[in-house]
């Protein structure tokens, strides 16, 4: 599967992030580059996921809450979409919430597969989830889903649902969103159906705010990757030397992130020095915005059909079923 391991460029926030690159590869790998970057995925340890979770309930923060809108009164609509006895596959299951209002519109789904790669918290959540749905398998894989894995046995005649809500694809080069939807095809098979949230271009002003919050909850949040490489790296990085930026790229239809350096400083991490000027930033997170036909387009590319669209009233996100 070699060429399945190249094409997994995951959350490269302007190149390729090597699939097998170690945290601390990676941050010399791109604090190593003339335009100083890191990959968006290295966010989530306990306190970039807690942080994540706070900035789902800020009033500027309208994904979540708008996506959840739309699969909550949409939901009859998508189980339509959803074959008899099928398994749900959810790729990257930071929480059960989204998947379990499908389950609960859909009683012919006959198992569920939430794949993430954190084995305890995936575990945790599938312990849960068994005590409120008693009806259907849950069957939790631990891997990276950006990366080739394999299904569970128990699915094997089961016709495949994937899901994939969150607006987590606009982390991806749009290249890249078009080879996971490719690579996810692969792992769900002949026939499958993909369900994709994906977050919509609407007002600078709407996406600016999103990402920079008046609490500074999102400020925190891109902090906090310097605080981990301070701590799992042995870094010497100040926070209080760095500052955090986000602002809607119009012409390349992404939210950007950076951490900008408030002064010319040099900071040793993972055993290396690097030198940052006054000004100079890391580009942390890209997150893409798409029209809905600019996703559809994106999908056909990767060899999947457009079903339907379903979005809320201000249109600002998109639930989108797919079809190989
Ligand atoms: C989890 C990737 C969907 O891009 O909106 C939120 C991450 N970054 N605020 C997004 C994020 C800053 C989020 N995704």
């Amino acid at each position: 599967m070699a060429a399945l391991a190249r094409s997994v460029l995951q959350y490269s926030a302007r190149h390729e992030a090597a699939a097998s690159e170690t945290f601390a590869e990676h941050v010399i790998h791109g604090l190593g580059d003339s335009q100083k970057w890191l990959s968006a995925k290295y966010f989530y340890d306990a306190a970039g996921s807690d942080l994540f979770e706070e900035i789902t309930a800020l009033p500027e923060y309208y994904p979540t809450r708008t996506e959840l809108g739309i699969l909550e009164s949409r939901a009859a609509e998508m189980s339509a979409y959803i074959p008899l006895a099928a398994a749900l596959v959810e790729f990257g299951t930071g929480s059960t919430r989204k998947a379990r209002i499908i389950i609960d519109a859909a009683p012919q789904i006959a198992a569920y597969v939430p794949v993430d790669i954190s084995g305890d918290f995936l575990n945790e959540q599938a312990t849960e989830l068994r005590k409120q749905v008693w009806n259907i398998a849950i069957l939790p894989v631990v891997a990276d889903f950006t990366r080739d894995f394999d299904l569970p046995p128990q699915i094997r005649n089961r016709p495949r649902v994937g899901f994939f809500p969150g607006s987590t694809i606009g982390n991806f080069e749009p290249q890249d969103a078009a080879e996971f939807l490719r690579q996810a095809g692969r792992i769900l098979g002949p026939g499958a159906t993909m369900i994709v949230g994906v977050d919509r271009i609407k007002d600078k002003a709407v996406l600016d705010a999103a990402y920079d919050d008046a609490a500074g909850v999102t400020a925190k949040f891109n902090l906090n990757i310097l605080r981990r490489m301070n701590r799992e790296l042995g870094g010497n990085f100040d926070l209080a030397a760095f500052r955090h930026k986000a602002f809607y790229n119009e012409a390349e239809h992404r939210i950007e992130m950076h951490l900008e350096s408030l002064k010319d400083q040099n900071v040793t991490v993972a055993g290396h020095t690097f030198v940052f000027a006054k000004g100079e930033t890391i580009h942390t997170e890209n997150s893409y915005k798409y029209t809905v036909e600019s996703f559809r387009e994106l999908a056909q590319s990767a060899g999947w059909r457009p079903l339907a669209t379903w979005t809320d009233e201000r249109d600002y996100f998109a639930v989108h079923a797919l079809k190989l």
